[in-house]
């Protein structure tokens, strides 16, 4: 799928014409030629069609707006077989290696929008990666409203900053959404035992000084499932051509901090405790709250977990970190009854979801891993075997 803008096409010598009517909404589907909108000039009304087959994404005029030429009117997601009908006709007349083609294929990308800085007018992967940044630097650049900063004035709307990290994690979780593909399955744990052994070790953690919430016990045994499937702990290669598995299993945990997301990162969960890394979370958790992580402190993760547990929700799909092959996701527990074969029993049961990078992890390898996690949880007394 490609995402394109329309603009206002060539309406002869008129300017800043009115908008009186708009034809489609968000996630419409709509063929070419269909009208979009309805535009007004002095002599008469015309509706401009749509160049291109696909869904509507947004809207970028309302009722009333003056447009010209050039000024947009939505962006429209295209069909990818009629993207790959012109694209791949146009690609064909240039000098590209299979792996920038294959680079090609996956972004979407017009070699004739790319200029070549290799031998004899070749293009290089270096320029495909050079038009895919720029592409996000337009799509970060584009104002969510035409008229935002009027908006603001008259007092409609308020314009808040972002701060310095979320401008950062924005940025990071954007290009990741963009370029690994993502598939997320849904499955759950029976944590009931996992949970009584918790609150018969929370005198022992007290006396400790240490906070014993679920994450250290999902950490751990998280650990032993990486051990177990080892590309889940892996990235591929910058030039995609290698999985590199990672003999370390350094685990990020998002912390939802005042000032936004930070991910520090556990190393060597394999070597350690539960108390250990119960009390490593308690550190980081503080330092993330006062600003004081330092890059080592988020540095070299292997895989990311993301808990909102502690906040509520069922389910959600969680965005994988760069270098990283896949995340988890953890919802709220819940006591819920199931049915044991005569009765039904009350059980404290944890939602999870897990995105993987489909290019690495299929989905059947993914949902052999969710199931082998789950099982773990389940069975928490074991765990010492593994
Ligand atoms: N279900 C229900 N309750 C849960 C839970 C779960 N899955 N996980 C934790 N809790 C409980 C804890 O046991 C604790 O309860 P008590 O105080 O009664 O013991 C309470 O929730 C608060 O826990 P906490 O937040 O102090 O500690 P934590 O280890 O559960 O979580 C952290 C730490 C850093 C993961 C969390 O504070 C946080 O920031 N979560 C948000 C992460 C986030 O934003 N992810 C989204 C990324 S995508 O935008």
């Amino acid at each position: 799928m490609l995402i394109k803008p329309v603009k206002i096409p060539n309406i002869g010598k008129y300017k800043n014409v009115d908008v009186i009517e708009i034809h489609v909404h968000p996630e419409d589907d709509i063929k070419k030629d269909d009208s979009l909108i309805t535009v007004e000039t002095d002599k008469a009304s015309m509706d401009i069609p749509s160049p291109y087959a696909g869904k509507v994404i947004d809207i970028k005029l309302t009722v009333g707006d003056q447009v010209s030429e050039g000024d947009l009117i939505l962006n429209i997601m295209i069909k990818q077989d009629y993207d790959d009908q012109t694209l791949l006709y146009n690609n064909k007349k240039f000098h590209a290696s299979p792996a920038v083609r294959r680079l090609v294929r996956i972004f979407s990308l017009d070699l004739s929008k790319i200029i070549p800085s290799g031998k004899n007018g070749r293009i290089t992967q270096e320029d495909c990666e050079k038009k895919i940044k720029e592409y996000i630097q337009i799509i970060q650049n584009t104002p969510l409203y035409k008229n935002e900063h009027e908006a603001s004035l008259n007092k409609k709307t308020i314009i808040q900053p972002l701060s310095k990290i979320n401008k950062l994690s924005g940025k990071n979780i954007l290009f990741n959404w963009i370029n690994i593909p993502h598939v997320t399955l849904y499955d759950h744990a029976d944590i009931t035992y996992l949970e009584k052994f918790r609150e018969n070790k929370q005198k022992e953690a007290k006396r400790l000084n240490i906070k014993l919430t679920p994450l250290s016990f999902l950490i751990k045994t998280l650990s032993i499932v990486l051990r177990e499937f080892p590309i889940f702990n892996s990235s591929l290669s910058k030039d995609n051509s290698n999985i590199i598995i990672k003999k370390y299993i350094n685990i990020g945990f998002a912390v939802d901090s005042p000032k936004g997301l930070v991910v520090p990162v556990i190393k060597n969960i394999n070597e350690k405790g539960i108390f250990e890394i119960a009390s490593e979370i308690m550190i980081l958790i503080k330092k993330a709250h006062n600003n004081k992580l330092q890059s080592n402190d988020i540095e070299d993760g292997t895989f990311t977990i993301s808990s909102l547990g502690n906040l509520g929700t069922s389910g959600f799909t969680p965005i994988i970190h760069k270098e990283e092959a896949a995340i988890l996701g953890i919802s709220k527990k819940e006591i819920k009854p199931v049915w044991n074969g005569e009765k039904f029993i009350p059980k404290c049961i944890l939602p999870l979801s897990l995105s993987t990078d489909h290019r690495i992890i299929d989905g059947a390898i993914a949902a052999k891993f969710l199931t082998r996690y789950s099982y773990l949880l389940q069975e928490f007394n074991n765990i010492i075997l593994y």
